[in-house]
């Protein structure tokens, strides 16, 4: 029911150039908790509400909700603390029903521009109502890669909405979410110095070769991961010793919403280089190489690594 995985190039050669994989897979996705001890929160037992500036309260069940339309679609989640090269990032198939239907249902008031969505260890997030009804797959989620939401993962049920930062778009183990106002109500974060409207900034990384690491001269694989939710990547170029910008192949993604992968092929020469690469976005905007640390919207700058070339 999802889009089929992107190919292009061959899964051995995928290998051999040691690409981070398409598919993050759940073992191996990152996570964000301010609780110290996961949540553990059983099916039967949860309830969602949804309440305040609507015409009509709805309060679900697990089932209600399984019993609703649901889609699965590939989202890359970022997180807003992930520094420059960073893995704070990581890309799943999730499946849910439109958050946007539930809202239409339920009837949102004028002024309202703010979902205030609370889980059960009482984090809290600050969602921009806007961006969860504009068309694109803001989703109350239960499945993650073809199986229910793992625990970790904020089972049974949390949000995710494409081309925002975690802490704005993606609370786990949710159970209340208000329609309110952000001149009304804070949240967790943004009582900590976080912004309240995130979205995700165009990033790009370089996975191989690692940083420090020492290459034999020649043809050598350069690989990585570029994102820029909602816009889509369509460009990432490499440069070495801040010479020219070369172009780097770009393999297909699901759509706009996901990171997609990269290679390039670096005739390498032997001593020591430091690569650089940036990505464009599909509006046509590059990233460009103001360094900015994550708080409080997020990163950017050029990744970088520094080789040996023997
Ligand atoms: N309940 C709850 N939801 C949460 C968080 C949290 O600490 N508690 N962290 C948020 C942040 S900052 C991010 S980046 C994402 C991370 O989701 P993951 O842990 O599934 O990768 O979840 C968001 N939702
Ligand atoms: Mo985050």
């Amino acid at each position: 029911m999802s889009p089929p995985l992107p190919t292009g190039l061959d899964p051995v050669e995928q290998v051999r150039a040691g690409l981070t994989p398409y598919a993050t897979g759940t073992k191996d996705f990152y996570r964000v908790d301010t609780a110290l001890v996961v949540p553990d929160v059983r099916a039967e037992d949860w309830t969602l509400r949804l309440h305040g500036e609507v015409d009509q309260e709805i309060t679900l069940t697990y089932d209600d909700l399984l019993a609703l339309p649901l889609r699965e679609r590939w989202i890359t989640l970022t997180c807003v603390s992930n520094e420059v090269g960073g893995d704070y990032v990581g890309n799943a198939k999730w499946l849910g029903h439109p958050l946007a239907d539930l809202l239409r249902r339920a009837g949102v008031r004028d002024g309202a521009d703010m979902l205030l969505a609370t889980s059960t260890d009482g984090f809290t997030l600050s969602a921009p109502l806007a961006e969860a009804t504009d068309g694109r797959d803001a989703l109350l989620v239960v499945g993650m890669d073809g199986e229910p939401l793992p625990r970790e993962h904020g089972f049974p049920v949390r949000m995710v909405i494409p081309g925002l930062y975690g802490f704005v778009s993606a609370c786990k183990w949710v159970t209340d979410i208000e329609v309110t106002r952000f001149a009304d109500r804070t949240a967790y974060w943004t009582e900590r110095g976080w912004a309240e409207k995130a979205p995700i900034k165009t990033a790009s990384r370089i996975d191989v070769p690692r940083s420090f690491a020492t290459v034999r001269a020649g043809r050598v694989p350069v690989a990585g991961v570029a994102w820029a939710q909602r816009r889509g990547v369509r460009a990432v170029e490499v440069r070495v010793d801040r010479g020219e910008w070369q172009p780097a192949k770009l393999l297909p993604s699901a759509s706009s919403d996901t990171w997609c992968q990269w290679v390039l092929d670096w005739d390498a020469e032997p001593g020591g280089h430091v690569l650089e690469v940036r990505a464009t976005d599909g509006t046509g905007t590059p990233q460009t190489d103001d360094v900015v640390a994550p708080v409080p919207n997020g990163s950017s700058g050029y990744d970088s690594v520094t080789v040996t070339v023997e």
